[in-house]
């Protein structure tokens, strides 16, 4: 039995996705990282960073919302959202590391500094530096996505998942996407599969 901890709109939404996609069955328990239940003992066995999503599958026990879908679509995708050829997975990890080592930072400052926060604790300031920080890495994005539906492989896969999850936060901070015509055409796409919808990512 899988089982996913974390609510919808944390991480823990890369993972539903992936879970959706491959229409598995498990069990979510929705934990709040704003609420006190993160530091519950049964929870901080594991996670000890007190942090969601968290993904239990028998014995194994596996925290990062990224490593989390490649196992699941490595285990239980039977060829779906993943690669056969080597070459095809190394583009799958090269951008999913992009989505989380040049994107997903600054597309959380400002989830967290237009909207999560309250007013009192919203610095534009740091939201400000955020819009900054994304233009390059989305220029890079945009060029990659000129003609094509998805990131690697010719095919929706992982890859997709974990850029769509991290891009979702900076279209839930008022991110002006327009110069980054590719990108919104392909976030729309992606945000937009059943599968997605179904998990209540927006
Ligand atoms: N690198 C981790 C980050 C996990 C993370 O920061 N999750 C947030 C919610 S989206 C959290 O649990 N924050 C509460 C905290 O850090 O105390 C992953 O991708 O899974």
């Amino acid at each position: 039995m899988i089982t996913l901890y974390g609510i919808e709109w944390s991480r823990a939404k890369y993972v539903l996705f992936t879970l959706t996609e491959l229409d598995l069955d498990f069990k979510h328990v929705r934990i709040n990282p704003f609420e006190e239940e993160k530091n519950a003992p049964e929870y901080l066995k594991l996670n000890p960073l007190a942090q969601v999503p968290t993904l239990v599958d028998g014995d194994l026990v596996l925290t990062e919302a990224m490593a989390i879908n490649f196992y699941l679509a490595r285990k239980y995708g039977n060829g779906k959202l993943w690669a056969n050829r080597l070459e095809d997975e190394a583009q799958i990890y090269k951008w999913s590391l992009f989505a989380l080592t040049q994107l997903e930072a600054s597309c959380v400052d400002l989830i967290l500094h237009r909207k999560v926060f309250a007013a009192k604790d919203r610095n534009p300031d740091i939201a400000q530096a955020a819009e900054k920080k994304l233009a390059k890495p989305l220029e890079v994005l945009n060029n990659h996505l000129a003609g094509k539906d998805f990131l690697a492989a010719g095919k929706f896969t992982v890859a997709d998942i974990n850029m769509a999850g991290v891009l979702s936060y900076a279209r839930g901070g008022e991110f002006d996407f327009s110069p980054y015509r590719n990108v919104v055409r392909y976030l729309d796409a992606v945000l937009s599969r059943p599968a997605c919808r179904k998990a209540g990512i927006v």
